[in-house]
């Protein structure tokens, strides 16, 4: 794949005081379907996330609950990296922050921001909330139900006074905005785009990077007394991964990162501090970075008190694990915050999938199965009707591309849906079972239509819906090495007389049973 063009995608990587649950799925999901489409478009990709595992909330949780903390790292980070093999995630990479590499970067990093003269010796004294790992100023803080200060997330604050280097990033506005300017796609959606420069323009202030009152972090190179900052530590493994601190060979193959996928919640940390950390260290800040909205379940925010976490395991035993990833990509407009409920995932799953495409394949493969020899059939000439239908499938590809390069991971597939749907309109327009009889080589042409434009949508859905896309495909005989996206041409179109296999459903209906329709 050498001299291929390069897809670098990173997920955050998941603090370990918590167990996975709907919206870690979710970041994974999306970077997921993007590293497959990409590949599969002749990419050379690298698709990396992983688990962050220093910080003061890890420390408090490890001690609640009477573990070392990197025993709780242990264990936790090895529950998002079974998480990643139960949603087939194909990261090319899982860093740790604890792992060696990690703090060698960091430390490597650290250095040279201290050479650089972009942090020194000071002193803080402010609001830091534990839960956000975020330092606040007075003036975001909001008025708790007891009148107490909460940070504008709603997470307590404490009061922090200790010695603490701090980075200059007041010195950074200026080029922080000529970044964002001059590279209008960094930060999306625009909506976001738009919150990170107010924020900016509303002046910046320097950022502690260390801490002296607990010890489960990087210790700061020359001073062990301090441990960085957890984000400084966190944000740096997106270099890590790729070598750092050595600048040529991966590094150079892969940075900038073309995406960094994140959660609306830890934008600034991305788009503010990161490019920043970046450019005073003399590297480039990220091509991009698109930040999610937040799922509700069944209308309520998710929260552990409340006791409503999703768990993505469940869902996937319950539903299909390709039924979940296509309901988490399709259910939202990317960007947006969402909903999940049970209703709206079997809504999806029997009208979408079971309904409008499993029904077209089977339908197609079926009369295929019984009426031509169980081969892909003949055809003749093309009437308008057929090549309208074709050349909607030939369109797809651009389309769908198109959608995933802005992420509109929702648009993609509806893309797809709009031919699924047109096809099974051709279907019942052409009535191919009538033509039999009256006209077998009709027949043929209509059948042979609905398998190319098949081919088409499960090619597509590969990124997607993995596992049921290759069942689909291995139905149309098309071999492995004949499943990336150049072959999606009328060159590379089904070979009339090629033998197919006996059909078989692949987009299954949910039943409700009576407790879960009640
Ligand atoms: O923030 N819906 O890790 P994290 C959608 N370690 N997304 C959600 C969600 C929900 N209900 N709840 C959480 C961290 N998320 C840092 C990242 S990167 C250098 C360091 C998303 O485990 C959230 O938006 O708290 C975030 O993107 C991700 O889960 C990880 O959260």
């Amino acid at each position: 794949m050498d001299g291929a063009r390069t897809f670098y995608v990173t997920t955050p990587i998941y603090y370990v005081n918590d167990k996975p649950h709907i919206g870690h799925a979710y970041t994974t999901l999306a970077c997921d379907v993007l590293a497959r489409f990409k590949r599969l478009d002749g990419f050379a990709v690298k698709f990396l996330t992983g688990t962050d595992e220093h910080g003061q909330k890890v420390e408090k949780s490890a001690e609640a609950a009477g573990l070392t903390p990197q025993a709780l790292a242990d264990m936790n980070s090895a529950n998002f990296r079974e998480l990643a093999q139960r949603l087939e995630i194909s990261n090319d990479d899982f860093i740790r922050t604890t792992e060696p590499r990690h703090i060698a970067a960091c430390q490597a990093l650290w250095q040279r921001l201290v050479d650089n003269g972009a942090i020194t010796l000071g002193h803080y004294e402010g609001w830091y909330s534990v839960r956000d790992e975020a330092f606040y100023a007075e003036d975001e803080l909001i008025a708790g139900p007891q009148g107490q200060k909460l940070a504008p997330t709603g997470a307590p604050v404490e009061w922090v006074k200790e010695p603490s280097y701090f980075f200059h990033l007041s010195q950074w506005q200026e080029k922080l905005l000529a970044y964002y300017e001059a590279s209008p796609d960094c930060i999306a959606p625009q909506s976001r785009r738009n919150e990170v420069l107010s924020f900016v323009k509303g002046g910046l202030q320097d950022l502690s990077v260390s801490r002296t009152s607990f010890t489960w972090g990087i210790p700061v190179p020359n001073d062990p007394k301090h441990v960085m900052y957890v984000w400084l530590d966190a944000l740096a493994n997106y270099i890590t991964a790729i070598g750092y601190p050595e600048t040529g060979g991966e590094y150079a193959r892969w940075w900038p990162a073309d995406l960094h996928m994140v959660g609306k919640d830890i934008l600034r940390f991305h788009t503010v501090y990161w490019p920043a950390f970046l450019m005073a260290a003399g590297l480039e800040p990220p091509r991009r970075v698109f930040a999610h909205g937040w799922w509700t379940n069944e209308g309520q925010k998710i929260s552990k008190s409340v006791g409503n976490v999703i768990d993505p395991v469940m869902l996937i035993e319950r539903y299909g694990l390709d039924q979940v990833r296509y309901f988490l990509m399709r259910e939202v407009p990317f960007g947006n915050d969402g909903d999940y409920s049970h209703r709206a995932m079997v809504g999806r799953m029997n009208s979408e999938l079971a309904n409008d495409f499993g029904n077209l394949a089977q339908r197609v493969l079926s009369m295929i199965g019984k009426n031509c020899g169980a081969q892909v059939p003949q055809h003749g000439e093309w009437t308008a009707e057929d090549r309208e239908m074709l050349g909607a499938a030939h369109g797809l590809l651009e389309t769908v591309r198109g959608a995933l390069d802005r992420q509109l991971f929702h648009e993609a597939l509806e893309a797809m849906w709009v031919v699924v749907r047109a096809a099974n309109g051709y279907v019942d327009r052409q009535a191919p079972w009538g033509l039999k009889k009256t006209d077998p080589a009709r027949m043929g042409t209509v059948l042979w239509v609905l398998a190319e434009t098949t081919r088409h949508l499960a090619m597509l859905a590969q990124p997607f819906m993995p596992g049921s896309a290759a069942r689909l495909l291995d139905q149309l005989s098309i071999p492995e090495g004949e499943r990336s996206f150049v072959f999606l041409t009328p060159k590379h179109a089904l070979k009339p007389g090629v033998a197919l296999p006996a059909p078989q459903g692949v987009f299954p209906r949910f039943i409700e049973t009576e407790a879960e329709a009640g």
